[in-house]
C-alpha cells in the first residue's frame, strides 16, 4: 500500500453538519497529499468556498426522473456511481458519511465489486441513527450496512451509546470527534463591522443552524426575549429551514423583531462568530454540534443543552453553561450570567479557544481517520 491513498467520500452537499464535516475532512486529506474523490448529488457547498486543491475530484450522482418511476432512486444511483468510481479511479476505500443511504450504497457497491475488495468506512453523524436509520422503513438496511462496514465511527460517545442501544451491535465502534479549522474560526478576526449590528453597549447573541425542529429555534427566540427585557442586546440568526416562519411569528409576538437579524444562509460565517458575545444552542439533542465548536474556536462562550453530545463539546461552567432541554428560564439565566460579567466571559472565551485548539484540531482528527483507513486496508481492527 503506497503512502498516498485514493479515497471516495460520499456525502450530502447541503448545509447539514455531516456534509460540512465530510467536506472539511476531504480538504484536510487532500492538503496532506491524498487523492480525494467526492461523490455527491451536487458540489459540496464548502468546496465552493476558497482554495483550489489539485488532489480533489468531484463526481456527480445523476438520478433519473421518469414519470413511471415513483422516486429518483438517489441511493441506488449513488451505489452505481461508487462502483464505477472505485473501478475507474482504483479507489482504496469509500468513506460513507451518514448511514442512509450512503453507508447502504457503499456496502452494495462493495458486494457488486466482489471479488475485488472495496473497503468501506462508515461515519455515523446523528440523525442517521436517531431519526432516519431507526425508522422501521430503514432499520434492517441500516443495521446491515453498519455491520458490513469495515469500520464504523461515530462523532461522539453519546452517539456510540445511542447506536449500540438502537441496533444492539456486537461490532466495535470508534469515536472520532468532529473538528474545526482553528485558523478560520479565530477570536476577533472579522470582516464584519460589529457596529452594523449593535451599538457599543449592546451584546450580540448568535445562533447558527439549519432551523430544523431538533434545534428548538423557538427556544432561541424565547431565551433571547428574556435577555432583551433585562439588558441591551441583539440576536443574529444564521441559517434557514422549516422552523423559520414559526420563529418569525414568535419574534413578532414576543416583541423582539426589531432586535433580531434573520440573515438566512451565509457562507463566511466565521465573521459573525467573531463579533458575537454568546452562542446559544438549545437543541433537543446534538450528536456533537459543530456550530458550538466553531463558537468555542472563535472564543465565544456557549450556552447549550445538556444530555447529548453537546456535553462532550461544551464544558459546563468552563467554556459556557449547560441547562436541561426546554429550560428557557435556566438558559436565559446562564446567558445573562456570562453577558453581565466581563471577566467571566473573558475567562470562558479563553478556555473555549484553548479547548478547540487542543482537542478538536483538524489535523489531529484527520490523522485519527487516516489511522482507521490504514488499519482497515491492512486488515487490522481499527
Ligand atoms: O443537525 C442536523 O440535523 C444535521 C446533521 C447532519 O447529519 O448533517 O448534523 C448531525 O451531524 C453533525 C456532524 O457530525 C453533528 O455535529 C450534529 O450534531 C448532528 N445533528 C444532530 O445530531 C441533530
Amino acid at each position: 500500500m503506497s503512502g498516498i491513498l485514493r479515497i471516495g467520500i460520499a456525502c450530502f452537499a447541503g448545509y447539514g453538519g455531516s456534509g460540512v464535516v465530510a467536506t472539511e475532512l476531504g480538504r484536510e486529506l487532500a492538503r496532506a497529499g491524498h487523492k480525494i474523490h467526492f461523490i455527491s448529488g451536487q458540489v459540496p457547498f464548502r468546496l465552493l468556498q476558497g482554495e483550489f486543491f489539485e488532489n480533489i475530484y468531484y463526481h456527480e450522482v445523476e438520478t433519473l426522473t421518469y414519470d413511471a418511476l415513483p422516486a429518483q432512486f438517489y441511493g441506488l444511483a449513488m451505489s452505481s456511481k461508487m462502483t464505477q468510481i472505485a473501478i475507474d479511479e482504483d479507489l482504496d476505500l469509500i468513506h460513507a458519511h451518514y448511514a442512509v443511504p450512503h453507508a447502504i450504497s457503499g456496502i452494495l457497491a462493495k458486494q457488486v465489486l466482489m471479488p475485488k475488495d472495496l473497503r468501506v468506512v462508515t461515519t455515523l453523524h446523528g440523525t442517521d441513527i436517531t431519526l432516519v436509520g431507526r425508522a422501521p422503513s430503514f432499520f434492517p438496511l441500516t443495521k446491515w450496512a453498519i455491520e458490513h462496514s469495515d469500520a464504523v465511527t461515530t462523532v461522539s460517545k453519546w452517539l456510540r451509546t445511542e447506536t449500540d442501544r438502537e441496533f444492539g451491535l456486537t461490532k466495535p465502534i470508534q469515536v472520532i470527534y468532529n473538528f474545526v479549522d482553528t485558523n478560520r474560526f479565530t477570536p476577533g478576526h472579522s470582516r464584519c463591522h460589529r457596529e452594523h449590528f449593535a451599538r457599543p453597549e449592546e451584546k450580540i447573541v448568535l445562533h447558527v443552524s439549519n432551523f430544523r425542529p431538533v434545534k428548538r429555534l423557538h427556544d432561541v427566540i424565547a431565551v433571547f426575549s428574556i435577555i432583551a427585557r433585562k439588558m441591551p442586546a441583539k440576536l443574529i440568526l444564521i441559517g434557514d429551514g422549516p422552523e423559520r416562519e414559526r420563529a418569525l411569528e414568535l419574534a413578532r409576538s414576543l416583541d423582539v423583531m426589531n432586535r433580531t437579524y434573520f440573515l438566512g444562509r451565509q457562507t463566511n460565517i466565521e465573521n459573525y462568530y467573531a463579533i458575537a458575545d454568546l452562542f446559544l444552542f438549545p437543541s433537543e439533542y446534538e450528536s456533537f454540534g459543530v456550530a458550538a465548536l466553531e463558537a468555542l474556536s472563535s472564543g465565544v462562550p456557549v450556552v447549550a443543552t445538556r444530555g447529548s453530545g453537546l456535553s462532550e463539546v461544551v464544558e459546563d461552567g468552563v467554556t459556557g453553561f449547560l441547562a436541561p432541554v426546554g429550560d428557557v428560564e435556566g438558559l436565559a439565566r446562564s446567558a445573562m450570567t456570562i453577558l453581565n460579567d466581563h471577566e467571566l466571559s473573558a475567562v470562558m472565551s479563553e478556555a473555549g479557544r484553548r479547548r478547540a485548539t487542543c482537542c478538536f484540531r483538524a489535523e489531529t482528527i484527520r490523522d485519527h481517520y487516516l489511522a482507521v483507513y490504514r488499519a482497515v486496508l491492512e486488515g487490522r481492527k481499527p
